[in-house]
């Protein structure tokens, strides 16, 4: 299991990314989604990123480092902000674009969507930019203390049915720490690194 996450770095402009050597894994997801929140909890801190129930609170690209294992953990700013200006959203595409196709580009996006609303417009946009892109999506579901578990296990179904996914969606939730191991675990073993052994032994050994 990671210890924890440390901010190196801030991105504003297409110009400021960093060039790291490490992998780096990017979460998306609309604005309030709970991406820094979600960041928070990984890191088991409670204002390691910025959050805020107004949405459009993270403006900027935040490059966190896993610590021990290196990689990044990259919080993007949220789209579908729907009270920022239309140059403000094309500032936010162009941004995020260059990050996602650019040369120093996630080898993963978590894309995080909330537990309690039907699959919004943005979310599906995003999904298919994804897989134009050839990068590879993580879903999952936020929220999750949010909604009924019956609700929960409905929404994994959909989501896994209009992604197309192996398998169900993490369903995770900040407030309650819910997931956190199992997204930890799939965040490392995206990033390529080795994943720990079950602590139990499997049944019948
Ligand atoms: N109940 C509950 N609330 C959550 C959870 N995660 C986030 N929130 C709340 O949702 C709001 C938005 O959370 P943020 O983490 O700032 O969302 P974000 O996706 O980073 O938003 P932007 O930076 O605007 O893109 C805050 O009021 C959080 O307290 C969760 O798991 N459960
Ligand atoms: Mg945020």
């Amino acid at each position: 299991m990671p210890k924890t996450l440390e901010l190196v770095s801030t991105a504003y402009e297409p110009g400021q990314m960093p060039d790291y050597p490490e992998v780096q894994i990017a979460l998306a997801g609309r604005s309030n989604v709970g991406k820094s929140s979600l960041v928070n909890c990984l890191a088991g801190r409670k204002a390691l990123a910025k959050i805020s129930s107004t949405p459009g609170k993270t403006r900027s690209l935040n490059f966190y480092q896993v610590v021990p294992e290196g990689f990044y953990l990259v919080d993007l700013p949220g789209y579908g902000f729907a009270r920022s200006s239309k140059a403000e959203k094309e500032k936010w595409g162009k941004l995020i674009e260059a990050y996602l196709t650019g040369r120093n580009r996630p080898a993963a996006v978590v894309c995080l969507l909330d537990s309690r609303l039907e699959p919004q417009r943005l979310d599906l946009e995003m999904a298919g930019f994804l897989t134009q892109n050839a990068i590879p999506l993580i879903a999952v579901l936020t929220k999750a203390d949010k909604c009924k578990q019956r609700e929960v296990a409905e929404r994994q179904r959909q989501w896994r049915e209009i992604l197309r996914l192996p398998e169900l969606p993490l369903s995770v939730s900040s407030r309650t720490g819910r997931g956190r191991a199992e997204l930890w675990r799939a965040l490392c073993q995206a990033a390529g690194c080795a994943v720990e052994p079950p602590k139990t032994a499997p049944a019948g050994l």
